[in-house]
């Protein structure tokens, strides 16, 4: 199998391409929309990366040298990739309807771009990913009709391989990169990966700092300012507190013991006693005794009541009872993301309130790797935005960039202790580079510079 990935400024040009390298027979994994050059953002073009994989040809595998080590793609994650399309494939067209049954106008417009390959199709607006049509739904996996739990599931693979995508082109696209790199900027790029930023971004960043200062690094201030600069465009926010609207509701999910129902309460607290907003709060983590008491004991303390909903049917009669509120926030139960009964429970109950915020709470002292899995497994309810706790616990700040890179979903609160009401921030974007740049260019200081 062979995968390969295109850089071009039109889409067209990349179908081209794939056509002549790969052959008909390609398929499109991925595409995604990103800006390039430029500076602080100004003057940058929009270009696509276009992914696209196909079966090698018998003859070719014979006449095949052994791959060098960095072009070495790890067989057993493509193993893992094909498993997951075939696995779509398989699991669509089960729940596919008949050629019959279909609808004549597909719900998603098609781009039109045709060479010969299926045409590009977005499977929703939030995601830059793209499937395939004009293959039958058996083939593919789904159609245009396919039910929202389809989508649901496509979408939670689709990231699942976006990420293996990504892990797989930073090893095939792996440079010698740190050997012609002037002493100081190499310090920051290891500073940066010690964040767990990954070599990719790392490289990138650290290339646009060495276009900003001029390779120069001699005013410490003027560096961190500037490092900032050009962190902060790469990470994804959304001010909830000036961005919200009255009515809104929110819902606190995410893996147990988070901090779920104490940021909801600092939340509840900002918007009722500094903001003097008509808060309600509402909890359908019922499982637990001591989770209505918890939530409740910090609630009457600033004379906000709170709705016990044992069931979907009685969260939306509920809801129903506080429309008038200027906010309403919902506690979940805490979810083990890969216990699929307890995530289907949980979507019940979005289906029926389909809540403008889905706030995604995760806290930073998890390791990268598992957060890609979390708001992977927690995609099929399709979070709108993340709320990073615990920072306090950690040193650790790659994940700002990280998570804004990999997935398209912004961050909007921070929380940094235990304490009620303090301890919270909203996130925006240049202070949370600030932090990761505080944190590189202690790092990447010489030994004895301290
Ligand atoms: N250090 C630190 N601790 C926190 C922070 N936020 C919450 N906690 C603590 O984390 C623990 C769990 O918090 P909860 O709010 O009960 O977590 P939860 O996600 O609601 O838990 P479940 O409902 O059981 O899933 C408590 O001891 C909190 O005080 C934070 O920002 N920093
Ligand atoms: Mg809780």
């Amino acid at each position: 199998m062979k995968i390969k990935k295109y850089v071009v400024e039109d889409v067209k040009d990349a179908l081209k391409q794939i056509k002549r390298d790969l052959g008909e027979d390609a398929v499109i994994l991925g595409t995604r929309k990103f800006k390039s050059g430029g500076f602080l953002g100004f003057g940058s073009r929009t270009k696509y990366e276009v992914t696209a994989v196909a079966e090698e040809k018998k003859e070719e595998i014979k006449s095949k040298t052994p791959p060098k080590d960095e072009e070495w793609i790890d067989s057993k994650k493509l193993y893992e990739l094909k498993r997951i399309l075939s696995k779509n494939v398989q699991a669509q067209a089960e729940t596919s309807p008949s050629p019959k049954e279909r609808p004549k106008t597909p719900s998603v417009p098609s781009t039109g771009y045709s060479v010969g390959l299926p045409k590009i199709e977005k499977v929703d607006e939030d995601s830059s990913f793209t499937r395939l049509s004009g293959v039958p739904a058996t083939e593919w996996g789904g159609g245009d009709d396919a039910g929202a739990r389809d989508v649901s599931g496509l979408r939670k693979d689709m990231l699942a391989m976006k990420r293996m995508i990504q892990d797989l082109s930073v090893k095939i696209g792996k440079e010698h990169y740190l050997p012609g790199l002037p002493e100081r900027f190499r310090r920051i790029y290891e500073a940066l990966i010690d964040q767990e930023v990954n070599q990719d971004l790392s490289r990138r960043m650290v290339e646009s700092l060495r276009i900003v200062t001029n390779d120069g690094m001699d005013n410490t201030m003027e560096v961190e300012r500037k490092f900032s600069e050009v962190l902060s465009p790469a990470i994804r926010t959304d001010n909830f507190i000036k961005n919200h609207e009255k009515g809104d509701i929110l819902f606190f999910i995410g893996p147990t013991g988070v901090g779920k129902t104490t940021t909801l309460t600092k939340i509840a607290a900002m918007l009722s006693l500094e903001m003097r907003k008509r808060i309600g709060i509402l909890t359908i983590d019922t499982y637990r005794i001591a989770a209505v008491d918890q939530l409740k004991t910090s609630a009457d303390i600033m004379g906000i009541g709170v709705g016990v909903a044992y069931n979907p049917k009685e969260l939306s009669m509920l809801l129903e009872r506080f429309k008038d509120f200027d906010l309403v926030l919902v506690d979940t139960a805490g979810r083990n993301q890969k216990n699929e009964l307890q995530m289907n429970e949980l979507s019940r109950y979005l289906q029926i309130v389909n809540p403008k915020y889905k706030l995604l709470t995760m806290s930073m002292n998890t390791r990268s790797k598992d957060m890609y899995s979390i708001i992977e497994h927690f995609s099929v309810i399709a979070p709108t935005h993340l709320i990073l706790t615990k920072m306090d616990e950690t040193s650790v700040y790659g994940s700002f960039l990280e998570l804004s890179s990999r997935y398209d979903i912004p961050v909007c609160f921070i929380t940094n202790g235990q304490r009620i009401p303090e301890d919270i921030m909203i996130a925006d974007s240049k202070r949370l580079a600030s932090f990761i740049v505080k944190e590189v260019l202690t790092n990447a200081r010489p030994v004895g510079n301290a």
